[in-house]
């Protein structure tokens, strides 16, 4: 067989070849034998020098020529495979939007926490600062610094959780008063604050007694701070939490840091003051004390008296949320169960 018929077979069959392949390394594959340094082509090239003069351009410009052609059908093959792949790849990375997602879920702040940061936005709009202080503290700023002297009752082992005769944990709040008033310059105004958070008594729990609940207590003192001011501010307040047509009454009552002191009755914001099972028929909600800060307690965070007056209350937010909700037992919010906590979205 002549060179030129057999590099005229050799295009036939590697054509052949090219179109028969749908695989991109058996393409190259083909490439290598055909076209590389020890193919067909190459030795025919190589062999160039055995021919005559006349031959030589002959046989050599039909090699170059199909070497040509071999490498543009190869490159053409290889273009058109790969946007195949390309195409099926992008078949079947294709993401359906309309698919459901996977739930993310969201939790929420505790409705205590809730209640309690309603009520802070409530006071912050008033100009109030809101003071967190320490769960840990002395006997002298949880009772003494209040006018809870050392035979009271409420120092009783029954009734507060001691860590040794000078430390416990707080049952009230108003240790972080006593703490601020002491430090508060009054020439730059009155002071204005509530402090927000746990509070712990020796209690046996039951569905109204918790160990640890929370509390907001409240204070303001300045020149001139009457009663009014304190029913007027809790009025107020009574309003925003409970809803505008709300009443409040105030009852003589007995707190040792206060004098006068006072319990505060909100109208039933479920019957309106008719009677109804939230109010218990009386038509009054029973929802928090307060009273004129005690001249000794002035006098001990070292404020005179004389030129000074305050009022101060204090609120419970687990009761609050009992008597929004309806939820009859307090140990409720204590336990961690997502089927109660959840029901509570915070909107
Ligand atoms: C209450 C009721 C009445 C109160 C008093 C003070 C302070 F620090 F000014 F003396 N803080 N909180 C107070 C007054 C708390 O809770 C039912």
């Amino acid at each position: 067989m002549s060179l030129q018929a057999q590099l005229e077979s050799l295009k036939k069959e590697t054509l052949e070849k090219i179109s028969a392949t749908d695989d991109l390394a058996q393409l190259n594959q083909i490439r290598v034998e055909t076209l590389g340094k020890k193919g067909p082509i190459t030795e025919v090239l190589r062999g160039m020098k055995d021919l005559s003069p006349e031959e030589r351009p002959i046989v050599g410009g039909f090699a170059n020529e199909i070497r040509d052609l071999l490498t543009a059908e190869i490159e053409n093959r290889k273009v058109s495979l790969e946007a195949v792949a390309l195409n099926n790849a992008l078949a079947k990375e294709t993401l359906d939007v309309t698919l459901p997602g996977t739930k993310v879920y969201h939790g929420t702040r505790h409705v205590l926490t809730q209640i309690m940061e309603e009520i802070e936005d409530i006071f912050i709009g008033m100009g109030y600062q809101v003071v967190e202080g320490f769960e840990v503290e002395s006997d002298h700023y949880n009772f003494e610094r209040m006018n809870l002297p050392k035979d009271h009752p409420a120092r009783d082992m029954q009734d507060t959780f001691y860590i040794s005769d000078e430390i416990l944990i707080r049952t009230h709040t108003s240790p972080v008063q006593a703490r601020t008033m002491e430090k508060h310059d009054f020439s730059k105004g009155a002071l204005r604050m509530i402090s927000p958070g746990k509070v712990f008594r020796r209690d046996t729990d039951d569905a109204t007694h918790s160990h640890q609940f929370h509390q907001i207590e409240g204070l303001v003192i300045d020149k001139n701070i009457t009663m009014g001011d304190l029913k007027g501010t809790l009025e107020v307040m009574m309003k925003k939490m409970f809803g505008e047509e709300r009443n409040i009454r105030l009852r003589p009552s007995y707190f040792p840091f206060t004098e006068p002191s006072v319990e505060v009755d909100v109208s039933c914001f479920k019957c309106g003051g008719e009677g109804c099972n939230v109010c218990k028929h009386t038509g009054w909600i029973e929802i928090l004390g307060a009273g004129m800060v005690h001249p000794n307690v002035l006098e001990m965070s070292g404020i005179d008296p004389e030129v000074y007056t305050g009022f101060a209350f204090g609120l419970g937010p687990d009761r609050v949320a009992m008597l929004r909700y309806g939820v009859n037992d307090i140990r409720n919010f204590y336990q961690n169960d997502l089927r109660f906590l959840s029901q509570f979205k915070g909107e």
